[in-house]
This record gives structure tokens, sequence and C-alpha cells, in this order.
């Protein structure tokens, strides 16, 4: 396979910014009196203005002609169509179909070829009954008392999702319900739950697609123990404990009665499945009703992804923009600033959904890249990170390019509010883009020309979340088409993972461990030294 920096449409943008070198953004606007109509798409409910970046016509030509070259519509029918697209796993990649209602057709590619849509409609309508029922107060505790809070355990895709759209969708949220999410194996997690909760009225929703996972396991057997050790039967159990795995065996190996586990498949990547059976925490927490809105949501974006020239594409958009920084402008990593307080974790779900997935320097025809992959992603709400990192974005070297969100309605009535947050959104970017020139005083000069989009939503309801959440998974795929990485693997997590079991093995060690290299040696002595000191 050519090299993608040797590829004719590579080349060509490489020229192409050789030539737009020196222009301004705000030189573009100067240029072309339409450019922010030009540059602007409205696609399944969201309005995206991406006219403040270093790009004119001819850019987003010779970006689309990258895409094309790439193959992006043929990778893209191709995992609507349930091919094993994940090569390295031999899996289809099918989230695509979870959020299909109309009942399409979808085949998982392979001997079996089966249709996935009547297992996902049964689990959706298992999920309803279950969600409804803990609702409405019918679904009681052992000792017949209704659920007041619900704790999902997981981590990584079965945690950060649901977590984040809970967070999201608080408007909706069910008053007696108080949802809590516990991921991290540092006991202090689990253990801060815990202490505020009623082992009468409290549901643990065990997450896991494998059910093997380390840290999950250790806070389902801890939740296990804190509710047996309240006096409750081993009969409680099943009041009290609901799973979702790929894994039936592993559940009721646990304990958990079948009859309460949630299934779904392996053509759902983990960072992938909070539209699958991991989402019943939002629609326990907000109604089956809302959880299905935000299926319908992320369907539409599909339904654009699929259909929508490249030309006029969001995903797509959105995604060799960020090419032409990372690629051919230097930059290296990309803010997430939401300037909406219900959108708090949304920064920290899209590193998992654009690291985990595009944190690859090895081809899918296993050669090692010769150009960036997948930048680093950060962010925080604003305001608040106006009076914290935003000085760098204005003043520092390092060009960050940024993707504000912004909603036109609150669910709030304090619209005083509203418009100050909304004015300091607007107000950023113009700042960003025009800089301000003081000669005299070097100290405050903005040199300006700093990239970014602006997304509007007009008031962040299930459905909006949901589009804008299928917008950045078809940005990410987007962009490792054309890096010709596997998006969907995440091998680089299972070393550290490997590693760790090896060393809690040997923090029982009775002696001075010697196996590693000196550095860990002596921080796994100097622990159990510590911890036997103070035992
Ligand atoms: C996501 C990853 C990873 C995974 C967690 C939890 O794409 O695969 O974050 O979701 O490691 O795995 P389990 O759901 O199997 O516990």
């Amino acid at each position: 396979m050519t090299s993608l920096t040797r590829t004719p449409a590579w080349r060509a943008l490489a020229d192409h910014r050789d030539a737009l070198a020196g222009i301004s953004i705000r030189a573009l606007f100067e240029r072309d009196p339409e450019r922010a109509a030009r540059f602007s798409l409205d696609a399944a409910g969201l309005f995206v203005d991406y006219s403040k970046n270093p790009v004119d016509a001819d850019t987003i030509a010779r970006l689309v002609a990258l895409a094309r070259e790439a193959g992006v519509d043929k990778h893209r029918d191709a995992m609507f169509a349930g091919e094993r697209i994940n090569r390295t796993e031999q899996r289809a990649v099918l989230h695509v179909a979870l959020r299909d209602r109309s009942g399409a057709q979808r085949i998982v590619d392979g001997v079996d070829h089966v249709d996935v849509w009547p297992q996902v409609a049964a689990v959706l309508a298992r999920m309803r009954t279950f969600s409804d029922a803990v609702r409405s107060g019918a679904w009681r505790g052992h000792t017949g008392r209704e659920i007041t809070d619900v704790v999902n355990i997981g981590i990584g895709g079965s945690d950060l999702g649901p977590k984040m759209v809970c967070e999201a969708l608080k408007p909706y949220a069910h008053e007696r319900l108080t949802m809590h999410f516990v991921s991290n194996v540092d006991g202090a997690d689990i253990a801060e739950v815990l202490k505020r909760a009623n082992p009468e009225t409290t549901l643990f929703i065990v997450s896991s697609k494998t059910f093997t996972t380390r840290e999950t396991l250790a806070n389902a057997h801890t939740a296990r123990a804190w509710l047996l050790a309240s006096g409750a039967p081993e009969a409680a159990i099943a009041k009290h404990f609901a799973a979702v795995s790929t894994n039936a065996d592993a559940v009721a190996t646990f304990g958990i009665d079948t009859a309460n586990m949630f299934e779904f498949w392996d053509w759902v990547g983990g960072r992938y499945s909070l539209w699958s059976a991991i989402g019943l925490p939002i629609a326990i927490m907000a109604g089956m009703d809302a959880f299905e809105q935000l299926l319908d949501g992320a369907h539409a974006m599909d339904r654009h992804f699929a259909d929508a020239p490249l030309e006029r594409n969001l995903p797509v958009l959105l995604a060799m923009i960020g090419i032409w920084h990372q690629n051919f402008l230097g930059a290296t990593s990309q803010l997430i600033a939401p300037y909406d307080n219900y959108l708090h974790r949304l920064p920290a779900y899209l590193q998992q959904l654009d690291m985990e997935s595009n944190g690859k320097s090895v081809t899918l025809g296993g050669e090692r890249v010769d150009y960036a992959t997948g930048p680093v992603i950060w962010g925080e709400p604003g305001t608040n990170g106006q009076h914290a990192f935003f000085q760098l974005l204005h003043q520092g070297t390092a060009i960050i390019p940024t993707d504000f969100i912004v909603c036109m309605r609150p669910h709030h009535t304090l619209d005083a509010h509203h418009d100050i947050l909304v004015a300091n959104c607007f107000a950023q970017s113009e700042a960003l883009m025009n800089g301000s020139r003081s000669v005299d005083e070097p100290h405050r000069n903005f040199e300006g020309n700093r990239p970014t989009n602006t997304i509007c939503i007009d008031m962040l309801d299930p459905a909006s979340l949901g589009a804008l959440i299928a917008l950045y998974e078809h940005k990410v795929f987007v962009q490792g088409v054309v890096w010709q990485i596997n998006s969907f693997d995440q091998w680089g997590v299972e070393l550290g993972k490997k590693l760790a079991v090896a060393i809690e093995r040997e923090l029982a060690a009775p002696g001075p461990v010697s196996s590693h290299d000196g550095s860990t040696n002596q921080l796994i002595n100097r622990y159990n030294a510590r911890r036997r000191a103070a035992t």
C-alpha cells in the first residue's frame, strides 16, 4: 500500500498549505462575505459553524478528495453493512444497528448471517419493562421498599457513556431516583457511595461486556458483601442486582439471576455501547421513551452520515478539518469546550472515544505510520475553562483547535445567566480568531488566527444529545479510515493489565522483590514495607 503521505491527495494538501500560509482566517472572511454561511451546516438538528478555521473552498475540496481517495464512503458502507471491519478482532462494528429502530435488516457478515434487529428489539423491550418497574416503584427491594438509588458498576465503555448521558439529561431525571457511577478499583469510589446508600432501597447494575474486568468484579463483590452484611438474605440479590453483559455464564457464577441480565453482543464495542443495554441507567433515570429518543437522534445523524455527499457531510467535514490541523498545521491536541454544564462529562467521554479509537501507530496493513494520528482530547465546560487554561489558547505557542458546544435554549429560567454564558462562548471564538494587536505592549498582544468550530444545539434534549454523540463517533471513524488504522480495537490497554496481575501477587510477597527494573522493584518494596509497618 502506498504510504498515505505519498498519495496525490495528501501531496495536493501539502502544496496547498504552503499556498495558504500567511493568510489569516480573518483575511478569509474579508475575501468572502458569504463565508459564514458557506462554511456552516445543519444536520440532524445540529448547526455547525466551521468557518473560523484556516480553510477556503479549495482546502475543503482537497480534504474531501483525500477522504474519497482513502475510501471513506466504501468503509462507511462496509460498517453499516455489518462487515467485520474490526479486522484485528474479526468483529463487525454495528452500534449503528442499535439505534436503527426502523427495523431495517442488519446482517453481521460471516457464517451465520444473523439479522441482529430481532435481538436488539427484544432487549429494548426488556429494558422498557425493567426501567418502567423501577421508576414506577413496582420493582421493590427485598423488604418491600421502592428503589431510591441506582448504582452502575462498570468501567471504561461500561461507565463513561451512561454516566455522561445521565449527567447531560439530568433535567429529565426521575425525582425519586439518585444515580451513582462506581468505576474505579480505588475503594474510595464505592466506599463513598455505600456510606450514604440504604441496602433496602439500592439497586446495583453490574455492567461489563466481558464480565471479567478486574475493577468491576472487585466493586461488584464489595457491593454484594455490603448487601449481605446488612442482614439481607442471599435471595435478596435478585432484587438488588441486575447485570448487563455478553457473558451469561459469568453473570450466573457471580450469583446474579440471569432473568435480570440484559444482553448485548460482540459487535458492539465497549466505547460504542451506550446505545445498547449498557444504557440501562439512562433508561431508568430518564425513562425508556427518552432513551429511545436518544437512539432516534443518533440514527438521524447516522442517516446524514450515510447519505449526504462527502462535501456536505458533517462528520466527514469535522474529521477532515481535524486532519488538516493535525497533519498539515502541526496541532497535537483538540479542546472540547461545552458551554453547557450538563455536558461536563462530555470531554471525558470523548477522550475515550477518540483516544482509544485513534491512538494507534500501526496501519491495518501492519506498518508503522509516518504521520500523526489521533490528537490528545481534553476539555472543561465554559466558562470555567476561561478562568483556567484559556490563557494558553490565546497567547501560548501551541495551536489548539477548539470545539465550542452551546445550546440556544436552557432548561432553566435564569435567562440572564444564559445570555452571559452564550456571550462568553461567542466572544471566545471571536477573540481566538481575530486576536488584538498591541504593538507597544507585547504582553497584551493576541495573535489570533486560532481555529474553532461552534456546534449549536437548539435545546439539550435526548435526541440532540444522541445526534451530537453520533457526530463525534463518525468523525473519529472517518479519521481512522484516512489514517488507515483500526479504530475499533484497543490492544494498547492490555500490557498494563497483565503486568498489574503479576505485581498484585508480589504485593503479598514476604521478602524483597527483584524481578523488575530498579525503579519498579523500589516502588513495590517501598509499598510492601510501608504496608507491613502499618499493620
Ligand atoms: C472500550 C474498551 C474498554 C471497556 C472496559 C470495560 O471500548 O473496550 O473501555 O469498555 O475495559 O470492559 P467490560 O465492559 O468488559 O468490563
